[in-house]
């Protein structure tokens, strides 16, 4: 029988809500530091988080929404100084204001850390915006539970590859079938599946409408004892809220 030995998160839109008010105004601020007209709406904003990484969505926006525009430097360099911006904004915006996590991390961080199961971070955002949020959520002191934080540039390929996964696999050195993945994205899921892992999906505004035939099971968060989840698809197995005993039960099946 397999033994769940460790949980992998996704960072953001599954640990906190930080696409729509985080990294977003982050990116609106440095658009208006560098004098850009460029405004990332909500809704537009949905459609370019297709794209998973800062500084790739940036290039695909520039070559995709503004075919015409030039500069004086080379892009990459112009890019990366503008997320470099972004990154300060964002992390200033964690510091002011804290994001709040999801209803249900932090009980499960907790627990997960008082049986020593090992956490995990598959992230395709930058290591310091995922050191930003989880100091700013968690504390600092908590964020040290993660024993693995494999993110942003650390691999080639982004979400949806596997290869964050795998890079977080290889660092905990478990293989794929003693881990959980819990994400909120079809890249994410793709990227969990694609490196052998099952998974768990909690909705959000931006990812409620994608598919997600593949994961194990679908909720809209992972609920509190006194506040039950949604299972939107999937076996819950009698469960109300996201426990360790539901991940074994999963990781068993
Ligand atoms: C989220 C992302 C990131 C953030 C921006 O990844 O796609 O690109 O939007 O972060 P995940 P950076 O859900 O895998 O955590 O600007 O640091 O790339």
């Amino acid at each position: 029988m397999m033994t769940l030995k460790a949980l992998i998160f996704d960072v953001d839109g599954t640990l906190a809500q930080t696409e729509k008010h985080g990294h977003r105004v982050a990116f609106n601020l440095a658009f208006q530091k560098a004098g850009l007209s460029w405004q990332w709406d909500i809704d537009l904003y949905g459609d370019l988080l297709e794209i998973g990484g800062g500084k790739e969505r940036l290039r695909h926006y520039i070559t995709h929404y503004l075919p015409e525009f030039t500069i004086n430097e080379p892009l990459d360099q112009f890019i990366l100084s503008l997320h470099r911006q972004k990154t300060i904004y964002y992390r200033q915006l964690l510091v002011n204001n804290a994001i709040p996590l999801r209803l249900g991390v932090k009980r499960l961080i907790t627990e997960a850390y008082n049986q020593n199961i090992k956490l995990a971070i598959a992230s395709t955002a930058s290591l310091e915006n995922v050191k930003a949020l989880l100091d700013t959520s968690l504390g600092e002191e908590m964020s040290k539970y993660f024993e693995v934080i494999a993110a942003g540039d650390m691999v080639k390929n982004k979400k949806p590859a596997a290869d964050i996964y795998l890079l977080a696999l290889e660092k905990l050195n478990l293989s794929s079938g003693e881990c959980l993945a819990i994400e909120d994205t079809n890249q994410g899921l793709i990227a969990a599946t694609q490196a052998g892992l099952k998974t768990v999906i909690t909705i959000n505004d931006y990812s409620k409408n994608q598919n997600f035939d593949d994961a194990f099971l679908v909720l809209n968060s992972l609920g509190e004892p006194d506040l039950f989840f949604q299972v939107i698809k999937g076996n819950n197995y009698h469960h109300d809220y996201f426990n360790l005993e539901l991940a074994q039960k999963i990781i068993e099946n």
